[in-house]
Formats: C-alpha cells, structure tokens, sequence
C-alpha cells in the first residue's frame, strides 16, 4: 500500500500520531509537500465530508479526523512555506460569523506566508466588528474571509458591509473562498477577488502588493 494511501486511511480513522508519522515518511521519499497535501490529506478530507453527508459517521469522527489533518498540515507547513520569503505586507484572515471550520482557513494563511505575507488571524466565528477593528489598527492592505456553509457565505457580505459603514471598505481588498462560495456570489457581494483553493489565493493576494 503506498504512503499516501495510508495517509488517507489513517486520517479517516483520526489517527493524528500515525498521519504525522506517514506524512514524514513521504516527505522523506521525496513525495512534493502539495502531492501529499492534495492526494492524501485533502482527498481523505473530502472522503470524511461525504461519510458525514450520508450519516455514515457523526460530529465526533469528524473532528477526530480534522485533528489528524491539522496535524498532517502542521508537519507539512515547512515544505508548504519557503523559508526565507521576504515580508511582502500584511492580511487580515478569519472564518466568518457562525463558522467554525478553519482547515481551509488555516491552508490560506500557510500559502500567503509562503508567499511572504504576513498574516493576522483573527480565528473562526468572527464578526464584522473585529475585522473593522483589526483594518483599523493594523496597516493590513487584503482582507481574506473563508466561509464553509451555505448558511454562513452571507456573513462575507455583512462584513463588506461593515467596511462600507466604517469608510474603510478602499483601503482594503477583500478577497473570498470557501466550498460553497462562487465566482458569481464574490461578484454579487462587492468582493474584490474569489479564488477555488488556497494556492491561487496566495497569488492573487500577491499580486496586491505589487
Ligand atoms: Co462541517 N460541514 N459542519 N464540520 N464539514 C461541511 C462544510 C459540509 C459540506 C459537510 C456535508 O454535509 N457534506 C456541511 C455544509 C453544508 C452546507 O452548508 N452546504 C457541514 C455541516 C452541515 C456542518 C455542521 C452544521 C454539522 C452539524 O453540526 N450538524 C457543523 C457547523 C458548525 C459551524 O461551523 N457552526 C459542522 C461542523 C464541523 C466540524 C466542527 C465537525 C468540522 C470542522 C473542524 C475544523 O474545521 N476544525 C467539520 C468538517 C471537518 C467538515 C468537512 C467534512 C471538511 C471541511 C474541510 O476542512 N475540508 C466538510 C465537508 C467537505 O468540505 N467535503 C464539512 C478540507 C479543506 C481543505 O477544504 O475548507 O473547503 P475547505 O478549503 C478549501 C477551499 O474551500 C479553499 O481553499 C481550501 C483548499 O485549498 N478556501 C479558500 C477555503 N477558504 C478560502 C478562502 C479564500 C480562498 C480559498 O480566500 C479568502
């Protein structure tokens, strides 16, 4: 059985010791860092979500596995960010209102520091209020919502609005992802960017700082 299969396996089964085990051991069989990030623990991820939808397995399980994918992400971080990148500037990243995901979340902000931007993670469950105050008190040029229900994709809207009525909504761009978020929702909000994964996020925020 190959190494990114047990990888999927063992984090299915939340076994967070084995998958930061495995995960080494494939870095260390010259596996690249987004191989094992996309075919063994986003693959293995998206297996969880499907169970979950068909109530093969419950709220537990599922955050037993989230465990081992943070801890496979964490062991993979080094080799997802390069060292050394020079600070580019500054975003703002949270989860929004009523969300309580942050794996994509978290993927975000490791692909912008890779990238050189520093980030200031304001966490899951967060309201328009914080992220005025944090444009506020930071010199933060891009701010990144993420946002993983349907019920919840709305909160990105409430906090653009929020800028608006803080006159702060041009000073920063303001960039949104999320499984259930589109390209022509991002539109229909004022977003200034929506990107599908981590890595384009990572990019275009870049390309705000240029
Ligand atoms: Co939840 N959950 N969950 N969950 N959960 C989903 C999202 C769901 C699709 C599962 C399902 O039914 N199949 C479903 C949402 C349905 C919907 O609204 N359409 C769902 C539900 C219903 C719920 C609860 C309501 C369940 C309940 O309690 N009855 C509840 C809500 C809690 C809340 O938030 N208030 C809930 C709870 C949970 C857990 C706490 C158990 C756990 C979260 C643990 C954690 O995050 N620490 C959890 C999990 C793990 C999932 C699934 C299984 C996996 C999500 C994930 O981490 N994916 C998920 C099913 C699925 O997605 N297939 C599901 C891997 C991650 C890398 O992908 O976050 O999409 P993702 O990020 C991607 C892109 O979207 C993008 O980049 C990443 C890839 O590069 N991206 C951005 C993300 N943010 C971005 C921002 C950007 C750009 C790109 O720019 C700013």
């Amino acid at each position: 059985m190959s190494t990114l299969v047990q990888i999927n396996e063992m984090l299915q089964k939340g076994r967070a010791k084995n998958v930061e085990e495995l995960v080494r051991q494939a870095l260390a069989d010259g596996l690249s860092a987004k191989e094992i990030l996309n075919d063994a623990l986003i693959a293995a991820m998206m297996e969880v979500g499907s169970k979950f939808k068909e109530n093969k397995i419950y709220v537990p399980e599922v955050l037993i596995a989230a465990r081992a994918m943070n801890a496979g992400v964490a062991v993979l971080k080094p080799a997802l960010t390069k060292e050394g990148v020079q600070p580019v500037g500054k975003a703002i990243i949270c989860t929004v209102k009523g969300d309580l995901h942050d794996i994509g979340k978290n993927l975000v902000k490791m692909m912008l520091e890779g990238v050189g931007i520093e980030c200031i993670d304001l966490g899951v469950d967060v309201g328009g209020d914080k992220v005025v105050e944090a444009v506020r008190e930071s010199d933060a040029k891009v701010v990144c919502l993420s946002a993983l229900l349907t019920t919840t994709m709305t909160a990105q809207k409430d906090i653009i609005e929020d800028l608006k009525a803080a006159g702060l909504r041009d000073s920063v761009k303001v960039m949104v992802g999320g499984a259930p978020v589109t390209q022509s929702f991002a539109d229909s909000i004022g977003a200034d960017a929506y990107t599908v994964d981590a890595a384009s996020a990572a990019e275009v925020a870049l390309s705000y700082f240029r």
